[in-house]
């Protein structure tokens, strides 16, 4: 992953500044919450949590205009929190609860919002691939100028149906952003033991895709990024791809104990590039907010994600006549 450099004046205004930081500190907050609910026993499941990766999501949001799609794995409550999702609703369904955006049917990895165009939340590794080119395939069909971001790890890049994609994509020019959120592990898998190279993004050059590696801990890099491939695909060229080092700083699942990489690695990379205060540093130093100003946008997130935890614990049982609806059956 690359270490930040800091030597760059960035372009930017203090108020998208701020709020790339209340957005990452949104995840970051709600991620340590739900972490804490589970601990607790109120979660159960699978539960996987996005932070130390708040940057890539952020940025690429911020790239993407209404009616624009979304498609992620597992790892998805970020995802659905930067487009916008109520994170009320998002804890509730963590909890299995009848508030929950699924009815508290379907937890961590099942959620959908029509209002926000977040197509999930997939379970299944690399199945968001080919349904990511799909919602792209009914916009082209449709000619209504919009992109579909479809997000996957380093892990699920190995996977055949990846390619198949690719190929589609390319054949049909497809309006379809690929991000590989390279984080570096696929569970207890670093990637230099999964991986034959290091990069991941030139495989679509066999495909006659465009892509390149971004600096995901960084918001600004992550925007910059998103916009160009964004631009390329609303101009119908087609898919592009881009690479986005990452890093998880908590184990893969809530059930990982991570013994397949040490606390100093992990440290090493809070200290030197962590998104969150990457961004902190360019307010204060740039002078675009006094500490105090930071406190207060603390103490605000602090209180959406204690509302949204109070209202996941209260928020009833789903009822069992609930057992019987929305089966495809
Ligand atoms: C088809 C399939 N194979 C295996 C699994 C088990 N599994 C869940 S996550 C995962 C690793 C995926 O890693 P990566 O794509 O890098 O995503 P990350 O978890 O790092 O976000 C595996 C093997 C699965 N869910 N689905
Ligand atoms: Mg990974």
């Amino acid at each position: 992953m690359a270490a930040r450099k800091t030597t760059k004046k960035p372009n930017v205004s203090a108020e998208e500044l701020k709020t790339y930081y209340r957005e990452m500190l949104l995840i970051r907050r709600f991620e340590e919450k739900a972490g804490q609910l589970y601990g607790m026993g109120l979660i159960g499941g699978f539960c996987h949590l996005y932070i130390g990766q708040e940057a890539v999501v952020v940025g690429l949001e911020a790239a993407a205009e209404d009616g624009d799609k979304r498609i992620t794995s597992y790892r998805d409550h970020g995802h659905m929190l930067a487009c916008g999702m109520d994170p009320g609703g998002v804890m509730a369904e963590l909890t299995g609860r009848e508030g929950g955006l699924s009815k508290g049917k379907g937890g961590s990895m099942h959620m959908f919002s029509k209002e926000k165009h977040f197509y999930g939340g997939h379970g299944i590794v690399g199945a968001q691939v080919p349904l990511g080119a799909g919602l792209a395939f009914a916009d082209k069909y449709k000619d209504n100028g919009r992109v579909t971001f479809t997000y996957f790890g380093d892990g699920a890049a190995n996977q055949g149906q990846v390619y198949e994609t690719f190929n589609m994509a390319a054949i049909w020019q497809l309006p379809v952003v690929f991000v590989i959120e390279n984080n570096q592990y696929a569970m207890g898998t670093a990637q230099a033991r999964s991986t034959s190279t290091k990069d991941i993004y030139h495989r679509g050059e066999a495909f006659g895709i465009p892509g390149e590696i971004v600096n995901g801990m960084d918001v600004l890099a992550v925007k910059e990024a998103g916009e160009k491939a964004v631009a390329h695909c609303r101009a119908g060229k087609g898919p592009y791809i881009l690479e986005v080092k990452t890093y998880r700083y908590r184990g893969h699942s809530m059930s990982d104990p991570a013994k397949y990489r040490t606390r100093e690695e992990v440290q090493k990379v809070r200290e030197q590039s962590d998104p969150i205060e990457h961004v902190r540093e360019l307010l204060l130093t740039g002078k675009h907010a006094t500490e105090d100003d930071l406190k207060a946008i603390d103490k605000e997130i602090k209180e959406v994600v204690n509302q949204a935890a109070e209202f996941a614990k209260e928020s009833p049982e789903p009822s069992l006549d609930e057992l019987w609806t929305d089966i495809y059956a």
